[in-house]
């Protein structure tokens, strides 16, 4: 099944807590502090790869997350670092964060890489904090927590050529006849039901084109399949609009022409401005004696400024002539534009929290992230891991703020498992 658009979780690994330990040897009665540091956890990375042409391969795992670092060890031994994991996704994925919409990456080179999240900073461990005057310190940092984001991963095809036109005119059967794909073809409308690539050679150089299920009036309004695949041609360098100038089913060529152009204006200026090369297809079908006037006439009322090249897909008429204009045509435009990032860094680790809530009238508890960080680890017996936590939440400006919101001389306050009075 073709998938072209998912929405997907990501988080990557938390950091490793880092560990307090102190050194324990026979006849050593005080061991100096030996607790390891924490390890990084894994980063979340997204990587193209020739071998996926869509996103079907997220049609049912769509959680993604990174390991946590490895707590850091006894004996100086730090904790190892989680692997980063690599997501693979076919080439010319955009990356939106899912809550803002924003582009976050538009992958649109073979094996490149995009780390969207970063795995957590391991915590430090009590080695680490050992200073001349404070050589037993009984507390480490904790590892960085990460969160998990919601991203939408969109294929926007990467082709040089895009071929449209109205259901049954002959696109695929044009793709098949000058290139590698293999497309299904049919007689009847919407064969094509996602798109089709294929690698066209001329001038010893090759192009890729790109074949979507046709469209019809309204496409840009959702009518039809069209709409939901005008995508993969937005960032196509030239379209082929193929039309049955036999007229085959009863519609008239030039209005076909007139119509399809009309749906592309309507879906967006950038498509309506990709160069056009015309193809007027299905010619075998006309009768040979008034063939020629017939096609002067039809090239006349579609323009004689146009580049217009009378083909037949299935007796393979015209088809070398198209394909030297088409690349020659190709040549002329500009090397494929990569999509404006729009988010840089969606997983700013922005400065830690806290939040006061007075539980009494003389009790008051803080809570958030940041106390969980300073909290983490304290040892309330300990004086040094005491005295580090007092300086911390001073520091931090969370009595300051207690004290405004209230707090009095013998108040109790309560930050996660640690409960103390204050004294001035
Ligand atoms: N006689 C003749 N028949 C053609 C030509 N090109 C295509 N056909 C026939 O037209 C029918 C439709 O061809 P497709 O290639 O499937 O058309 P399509 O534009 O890809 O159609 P959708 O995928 O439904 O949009 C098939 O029966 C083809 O054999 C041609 O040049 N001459
Ligand atoms: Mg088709």
């Amino acid at each position: 099944m073709f998938l072209d658009k998912v929405k997907i979780t990501c988080k990557a690994g938390n950091g490793g807590n880092g560990k307090v330990h102190f050194r324990r040897e026979k006849f050593v009665p005080n061991g100096g502090p030996e607790g390891g540091d924490g390890g990084r956890g894994g980063s979340i990375i997204f990587k193209t790869t020739k071998e996926l042409t869509n996103l079907s391969d997220f049609r049912f795992t769509k959680h993604f997350k990174a390991q946590n670092g490895e707590d850091g060890g006894n004996n100086m031994c730090d904790g190892k670092s989680a692997p980063d994991l690599t997501i693979l996704v076919p080439v010319g994925t955009v990356i939106k964060n899912a809550s803002t919409g924003k582009v976050i990456a538009d992958l649109v080179n073979v094996n490149e890489e995009f780390v969207a999240l970063k795995g957590g900073k391991g915590g430090r461990g009590n080695s680490k904090f050992a200073t001349a005057t404070r050589q037993a310190p009984r507390y480490a940092e904790m590892g960085e927590q990460t969160k998990s984001f919601d991203l939408i991963l969109e294929l926007k095809t990467i082709a040089d050529v895009g071929l449209i036109g109205y259901p049954n005119v002959g696109k695929s059967s044009l793709l098949k006849a000058v290139s590698n794909a293999k497309p299904k073809i049919a007689n009847y409308h919407f064969t094509t039901l996602s798109p089709n690539i294929g690698v066209v050679k001329a001038y010893d150089k090759s192009m890729v084109w790109a074949d979507i299920p046709g469209l019809i009036e309204g496409a840009s309004d959702g009518v039809g399949l069209g709409h939901d695949f005008l995508r993969h041609i937005e960032r196509t360098r030239v379209l082929i609009h193929v039309i049955d100038a036999a007229g085959s089913e009863g519609r008239d060529p030039y209005e076909d022409y007139l119509n399809i152009n009309k749906e592309l204006e309507k879906y967006s200026e950038k498509v309506s401005n990709i160069p056009q090369i015309i193809a007027l297809n299905k010619v075998d079908l006309i009768d040979a004696e008034i063939r020629d006037e017939y096609l002067a006439e039809l090239k006349n009322k579609i323009g004689t400024d146009k580049q217009i090249f009378c083909v037949s897909a299935v007796a393979f008429m015209g088809l070398e002539e198209l394909i030297k204009s088409v690349a020659k045509l190709v040549e002329k435009q500009p090397e494929i534009v990569k999509m404006e990032i729009e988010e840089e860094n969606i997983d700013k680790r922005t400065k830690k929290t806290y939040e006061i809530t007075k539980l009494d009238e003389h009790y008051f508890e803080v809570s958030g992230d940041l106390i969980d960080e300073i909290a983490f680890n304290v040892i309330l017996n300990d004086y040094q891991s005491f005295s580090y936590f007092q300086k911390r939440i001073k520091d931090e400006g969370i009595i300051d703020a207690l004290i405004d919101a209230g707090m009095q001389e013998g108040d109790t306050v309560k930050m996660c498992q640690i409960e103390f009075e204050y004294l001035i």
